[in-house]
């Protein structure tokens, strides 16, 4: 089942980036879900696609990022504008740097501060509707998070019951944008302005009904598959045990100062962020076999209940931005890969940027999970 909302098309579209120091136009597009979308309603019998949100409120989205910052991006255009920045959106000039001295002593008072301040580069570019967007594919991905725990209970009925088995674990999917694993608790960055997986995990942790096997919350794996290192997800729960937070990404590319496997977690959550960097010669064989090795590893003695996947395509071989050898072929062997986990799982929508394979990759990870 798929859940996706029309406003990940309307809302957020900038016109332009920096790449390399050259304006390009802006890779994370409305195209992108329009591609998706388009893949998914062409295959009837594998997917159902439904546009129904349910409206969660601030709540669940202020458990994972604070509430300067939530402001920050909800006012932030308006008084770009009033200081006269450009009207494609607000872009951070300077950003704050661990070299500078007296750093942090001066409050950052307008927006010029605020955009170093809140933001980490210059791909998170924010529009006049970029909070209502971002708080959209929130909403959508807790709604679908939300019939997570339906699915899983009836799946684990019909194992009672003898009508299954572990081997045939339900999977939604929520086609969103903006994406949100570089998102931080308080710092926007890579197209990212909230981080839906974490507010989902955080979400799903928090229901007072909902108890793991230990009687304690249920426990989540994350698996991070975009070419990028999830810095905004490791971050969010880098001192917990819950979420195990797992990640394949290149060693080579952006954003460059976090990914390496020596961070492994902190107190509590130290031995629960697993990750594992690829150089750019990564092939279909050598993706799937590293995979296997981290689910067999890492995920699988985890002992989680559920399973909740940052999907990015940007592995792929004609990628734009990215930089691996993965192709076409590899992605039907990664939606099985997962599936062979036995866990009811809930995938999100974050990066790939090549329009003509996108829908065709996405898709053939969500037919590799139910065949
Ligand atoms: C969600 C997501 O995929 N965000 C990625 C944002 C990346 N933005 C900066 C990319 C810099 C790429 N540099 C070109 C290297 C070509 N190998
Ligand atoms: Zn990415």
């Amino acid at each position: 089942k798929v859940f996706t909302s029309t406003l990940c098309t309307t809302m957020h579209t900038p016109q332009y980036e920096f790449l390399s120091g050259a304006e390009t136009h802006y890779y994370e597009s409305p195209e992108r879900r329009e591609v998706i979308l388009k893949y998914l309603q062409e295959h009837p019998d594998s997917f159902e696609i439904t546009e129904r949100v349910e409206d969660f409120g601030l709540d669940p989205i202020s458990k994972v990022h604070k509430k300067d910052f939530l402001q920050y991006l909800e006012h932030a255009y308006e008084e770009w504008i009033e200081e006269g920045g450009h009207p494609n959106g607000v872009l951070p000039g300077t950003i704050p740097h661990y070299k500078v001295a007296r750093l942090g002593k001066q409050k950052a008072s307008n927006v010029l501060a605020k955009s170093g301040e809140y933001c980490f580069d210059m791909s998170a570019v924010i529009t006049k509707d970029t909070f209502k967007a971002a708080w959209n594919a929130a909403q959508v991905t807790l709604t679908a998070t939300k019939d997570l725990i339906r699915v899983a209970e009836q799946y684990e009925q019909s194992i009672a019951d003898g009508a299954t088995s572990r081997e045939n674990p339900p999977g939604l999917y929520a086609l969103v944008r903006p994406p949100g694993h570089h998102a931080q608790t308080d710092v926007c960055g890579g197209y990212c302005f909230l981080n839906n997986v974490a507010i989902a995990t955080q979400w799903l942790m928090d229901q007072p009904n909902l108890k793991g096997k230990d009687g304690g919350p249920k426990k989540i794996a994350i698996l991070d598959i975009d070419f990028h290192h999830g810095n905004g997800t490791q971050e969010i729960f880098y001192t917990t045990s819950n979420p195990l937070y797992t990640s394949l990404h290149s060693n080579e590319d952006y954003p460059y100062f976090t990914g390496s496997d020596l961070e492994k977690g902190e107190g509590e959550g130290l031995g629960f962020n697993i990750n594992i960097p690829l150089p750019h010669s990564t092939t279909d064989d050598e993706y799937v076999e590293t995979l296997e090795k981290l689910i067999k590893d890492h995920v699988l003695p985890y002992d989680a209940d559920y399973i909740i996947v940052s999907l990015g395509v940007d592995t792929y071989k004609d990628d734009p931005i990215a930089g691996f050898l993965v192709t076409s072929d590899a992605y039907p062997r990664i939606g099985n890969a997962i599936r062979k986990i036995g866990l009811p799982t809930l995938f999100v929508q974050e990066g790939g940027y090549c329009i003509e394979k996108l829908g065709l990759n996405v898709g053939g990870i969500l037919q590799g999970f139910l065949a």
